[in-house]
């Protein structure tokens, strides 16, 4: 059976005592995880007017923690879904006093100009998780308990084997809906429009093929979609440990659903939590990774990609960016002449320095460099007619599923004035797909860099940008 790490803590460690709520307010910052100052995970997006709110839990787990340690929820927000301020905890455990530990993933529905969080927490009754819903007047609150009970537990008429992770979605008709669920167990109900009690039974939806958490309900063009975490290893994860984002359709709130594909793959932490919404017209997905400074299973972060339909209405998979963009006055490759040991006559050199951002290594809609039917070791170079400082290498591979694939490894030396020596104290040379690959530094003084790069076995390698950086 599938085992998450977070199925493994310790009961004690669920009984967390009451904790103040936190009026830290962090900094921003630009790019993926969009906040660093504290790790953040489980995200709920929410556009109210021209801001983008994400409220999203809060690990603190201690480096090498092996368990959840969540006592609250921030509220992040943005205007260009780039740069983004945490507004600090906006709502905690400690705002349920029957309530004792587990600030899970939740989500914010405005109605009737109120906002209403529902969060699943640790109960001090019998079972483990509930559903709770604190009320406030704005999104950033203030938040209180809006029901003093729990909304959904394990006493709960075919509650979920887990009751986790609501998501709450309002038709166009006004009606309310609940989805909720954990361990392959998704269940869904009505709400009344007081927003703190069931309307009916609990129904178990059909068609959310390979179901685990994290559900997350929105509509487009009349189609109901839902996106949620599954943790299959048919094209989904590589270890049921794991888990990526599917989704499914349907024409009606209550499903049945039709399961579609798999839309955001595998990320980087064991568990995967995503939720979509348009913003100034183009689609996001936040998820979280835990690709922070530090980062673990238990030390998430969240991230912010575009999300693409087709026209038929399927959704493309989503590209995980890291990092960003680079100002362009630190991107010193844009004024250097490039060279390299081998091109393909069909293909650009000049497409390695031209400040094209790729939206993913298959990306050919722009140039690309490519040395098929080259293997082994090739080189591209960077020259400048005076010296640059220099303490970064970014390369984005080029990967086009046939003579062309990531390279097995390789290396950053610059010109010393009469030999090629390699960079000092680099940081590893990462060759993965998708997503600038970052090679830090001590800064050097110089005319030339060059990056070497090995093949795998049988293939030649590519490159859709590099960038070299200044401090
Ligand atoms: O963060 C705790 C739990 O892990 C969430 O409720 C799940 O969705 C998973 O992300």
């Amino acid at each position: 059976m599938a085992r998450h790490p977070w199925r493994w803590r310790l009961p004690a460690a669920m009984m967390m005592a009451t904790v103040l709520v936190l009026s830290l307010v962090g900094s921003a910052q630009a790019a993926n995880p969009v906040i660093t100052s504290i790790y953040t995970a489980d995200p709920a997006a929410l556009v109210v007017g021209n801001t983008m709110y994400i409220y999203a839990g809060h690990d603190e787990a201690a480096p090498g923690g092996t368990n959840f340690v969540m006592r609250d929820w921030h509220v992040l927000s943005s205007t260009d879904a780039n740069t983004w301020t945490d507004n600090g905890a906006k709502l905690s455990i400690g705002n349920f006093s029957w309530a004792g530990a587990d600030a899970w993933a939740g989500e914010v529905e405005p109605h009737n100009g109120k906002y209403y969080w529902y969060v699943p927490v640790n109960g001090k009754g019998p079972g483990w998780m509930d559903i709770g819903v604190a009320v406030g007047d704005t999104p950033l609150g203030p938040f209180t308990d809006a029901k003093g009970g729990p909304l959904i537990s394990d006493s709960t008429p075919n509650s979920s084997p887990l009751n986790i992770d609501p998501t709450v979605f309002t038709d166009d008709d006004g009606q309310v809906y609940i989805y909720w669920g954990g361990y392959w167990g998704p269940r869904a109900a009505k709400l009344k429009s007081n927003m703190i009690e069931l309307d009916g039974a609990v129904v178990t939806p059909s068609g959310l093929t390979n179901f685990w958490e994290a559900p997350w309900m929105f509509k487009r063009n009349g189609t109901y979609y839902m996106v949620y975490a599954a943790n299959d290893t048919n094209g989904c994860v590589t270890s049921s440990s794991y888990a990526c984002q599917r989704y499914a359709t349907a024409t009606s709130p209550l499903g049945p659903w039709t399961q579609r594909g798999v839309i955001l793959d595998q990320v980087s932490s064991t568990t995967s939590h995503a939720a979509v919404v348009q913003f100034n017209g183009q689609w996001y997905m936040v998820y979280h990774t835990a690709d922070a400074p530090g980062g673990g299973n238990f030390r998430r972060s969240v991230a912010v990609d575009k999300m693409y339909f087709n026209a038929d209405g399927t959704i493309q998979k989503v590209i995980q960016t890291k990092g960003g963009t680079t100002p362009p006055g630190n991107n010193k490759a844009l004024t250097a002449t490039a060279s390299t040991s081998y091109v393909s006559p069909w293909e650009s050199l000049a497409a390695i320095n031209d400040g094209y951002t790729p939206t993913g290594s298959a990306d050919r809609a722009h140039a690309v460099y490519g040395n098929w039917p080259q293997q082994g070791t090739q080189w591209v170079q960077y020259d400048w007619s005076s010296a640059v400082s220099l303490n970064q290498l970014r390369a984005y591979w080029f990967k086009d599923n046939q003579g062309i694939d990531l390279p097995a490894s390789c290396s950053v030396q610059y010109w010393t004035g009469s030999a090629w020596q390699n960079v000092p104290n680099a940081s590893p040379c990462g060759v993965a797909v998708n997503t600038f690959n970052s090679v830090t530094f001590t800064t050097v003084n110089t005319t030339r860099i060059r990056l070497n790069i090995t093949s795998r076995s049988g293939y030649s390698t590519g490159l859709l940008e590099v960038q070299a950086l200044s401090p």
